[in-house]
């Protein structure tokens, strides 16, 4: 018996009918939430195709304190073999996806160009590749991984020179961004994340932290021309490998930052202590933010960027989101990277059970529940909230699969598999 193969279409109708009805008594209309799920734009990131490396062929460079490990085999090792790798992706996911680029991810093939003076040429390919592929792109300025952050500070550094040279790169950054939405006709989210932090109790940590408000501040002056369509974010964090003390720019500092600059507040669930709800925060940022960035990622012990999975911390994430009818407020990006294993299966386990806990807290009979908590009926609103962990919707995402054309189960396993065999094992 082949295990990895698909289930016919009609069982999955039939399924899909019965959950149907389980659904309705509860007033869920789940072709409705099929479609709110699908259309949900999820921005790929391009980083686990090749365990965070890009294509700068940069020497002796710090990794800015995040950490791919692992040795399985088939890295994307340049630009091509990265294309061809998201391309099976792709074909791999339900619904709508955008594709996340850092800036050291050009495409250097016209020469190196020095990140202070990057310009949108590195990504004329990039937008062609990605308009022949049907999606959208977003952007990141790479704020590490060079030899000025080698010491741990770029937008904060004592040293002007050094501030000016990153200052130059967040500022190119948004112009990339801008070209890429007058090109795709659509935003373009641009995510600055900086690493800057210390291994060990600075004396000042408040000069980093003026220093890089003051800095983020000439990099999104709106006098650099940049239009509407460059919508930036800022990334907060609790600490980094290196930077396990003091991180200039932690949640605080950003959700601050974002809301007096009115920019993006950018939540990654791998961000916060980890027995902190991080669900919980989006209903105390919504009063304040216009909009969020949401970074899926799953920590295990620490900022570890593992796959995402159907998790309880994405689940309720979304279901915060639904239950806000924040949806149309929220950007949804993936940030994880495993090179342990094969990284095709790492993309379409993480996308997937992204846009699956999308569709789960879609299904939550959210109204029933607030009704019954404002009747004060508090246990059969428990009650409910409990009955509905159980109910179908297995089913509901095997129809979304089988309604989007991709293979529905786990029958894409069949798939990576046959890549990896005609791909990724010739690569040595
Ligand atoms: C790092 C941040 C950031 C990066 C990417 C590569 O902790 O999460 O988003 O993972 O920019
Ligand atoms: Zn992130």
């Amino acid at each position: 018996m082949d295990i990895f193969q698909s289930p016919s279409d009609s069982s999955i109708e039939q399924n899909y009918q019965s959950a149907k009805e389980k659904y309705a008594a509860f007033g869920i209309d789940t072709d409705a939430a099929i479609k709110t799920a699908l259309n949900k734009p999820i921005s790929m990131h391009c980083w686990q195709v090749d365990d965070v490396a890009g294509f700068e062929n940069l020497e002796g460079t710090t990794s800015g304190g995040i950490m791919s490990t692992g040795s399985y085999p088939g890295r994307a090792r340049n630009i091509d073999e990265a294309r061809q790798d998201l391309e099976e992706v792709l074909r791999l996911l339900p619904g709508e996806q955008r594709l996340n680029l850092h800036a050291s991810y050009g495409d250097f093939s016209g020469g190196a160009m020095e990140r202070d003076l990057l310009d949108h040429t590195p990504f004329v390919s990039w937008a062609e590749w990605a308009k022949a592929q049907g999606i959208q792109l977003d952007f990141n300025p790479t704020y590490f991984g060079h030899p000025l952050a080698n010491d741990g500070y770029t937008l904060s550094h004592a040293d002007p020179g050094v501030r000016q040279f990153w200052i130059d790169h967040g500022i190119a950054s948004r112009n990339v961004a801008t070209y890429l939405a007058e090109v795709q006709g659509s935003i373009c989210v641009n995510n600055h994340w900086v690493p800057d932090g210390a291994k060990d109790h600075p004396a000042d940590r408040l000069g980093p932290r003026e220093r890089l408000a003051a800095a983020l501040d000439e990099v999104l002056d709106e006098a650099h021309g940049i239009s509407e369509q460059c919508v930036d974010a800022v990334e907060g964090k609790l600490f980094g490998i290196g930077a396990e003390d003091y991180t200039v720019g932690t949640n605080d500092f950003y959700a601050n930052y974002a809301l007096s600059r009115e920019k993006t507040l950018c939540i990654d669930l791998g961000h916060y202590h980890l027995s902190e709800s991080v669900a919980d925060k989006v209903s105390a940022h919504l009063p304040f933010h216009k909009q969020l960035l949401v970074h899926t990622s799953r920590p295990i012990r620490w900022d570890s960027d593992h796959v995402v999975l159907v998790t309880d911390e994405v689940r309720e994430m979304f279901q915060e989101v639904i239950r806000a009818s924040a949806l149309d407020r929220a950007y949804l990006a993936l940030d994880f990277f495993d090179a342990s294993i094969n990284r095709i299966g790492a993309y379409v386990i993480g996308t997937r059970a992204t846009r699956q806990a999308l569709l789960i807290a879609l299904l939550e009979p959210s109204a029933l529940c607030k009704q019954l908590e404002a009747e004060g009926k508090n246990a059969q609103k428990l009650a409910l909230m409990e009955h509905a962990k159980a109910l179908p919707h297995g089913a509901v995402w095997d129809k979304l699969c089988l309604q989007a054309g991709v293979p529905t189960g786990v029958s894409w396993i069949a798939e990576m598999e046959k890549y990896e065999v005609s791909v990724l094992q010739n690569r040595s």
